[in-house]
């Protein structure tokens, strides 16, 4: 094999490291499952709040904005999903394991260690169920995670337009 690629000015030598990054980011992006019938679902950051970490969960088709027939296909792909034993509600140890999934995946992709982060995720997860089981009966169910998606929705959607995008960022 011969190289004659020999940047020799420092922009042909940034161009060369952004041709690698960009490389590195799209065998990532590859990686990440993206047919929705994959079985786990786009959806990447398992943690993480704020508008980008919303659109990097949801944004299945990757146009940069969540609309909600997206944001809905993702939420009942992932119930669906954690109902492992299919019996149409979510146990607190489905909604963790399911939560945990995401988080694991995301901290191999990063080639992270499992640390006190990942430990208090999970702890939250936990927390989260509980909460998120409005009537306390152990189980999460369509009609419970439906109304958890509208708020979540709704919450996201700071300018009401629909969409979930960049313009719904929250200002510094
Ligand atoms: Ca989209
Ligand atoms: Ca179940
Ligand atoms: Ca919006």
């Amino acid at each position: 094999m011969t190289h004659s690629l020999r940047p020799t000015t420092p922009s042909q030598r940034w161009t060369a490291i952004a041709a690698i990054a960009g490389l590195t980011t799209l065998l990532a992006a590859c990686a990440a499952p993206s047919a929705p019938a994959s079985g786990d679902g786009p959806a990447r950051p398992a943690g993480g709040h704020g508008n980008s970490a919303f659109i990097g969960g949801y944004d299945a088709n990757q146009d940069g904005q969540v609309t909600r027939a997206e944001y809905d296909a993702v939420r009942k792909q992932r119930f669906t999903a954690a109902d492992t034993n299919g019996d149409g509600w979510l146990s607190e140890a489905e909604y963790v394991a399911e939560f945990e999934g995401r988080l694991k995946q995301q901290y191999a992709d990063q080639k992270k260690p499992h640390d006190d982060a990942y430990a208090s995720s999970i702890k939250q997860a936990h927390v989260r169920f509980g909460i998120l089981d409005k009537n306390k009966d152990g189980r999460l169910s369509v009609d419970e995670e439906l109304a958890i998606a509208e708020r979540t929705f709704k919450g996201a959607d700071t300018n009401g337009d629909g969409v979930v995008n960049a313009a719904d960022a929250k200002k510094p």
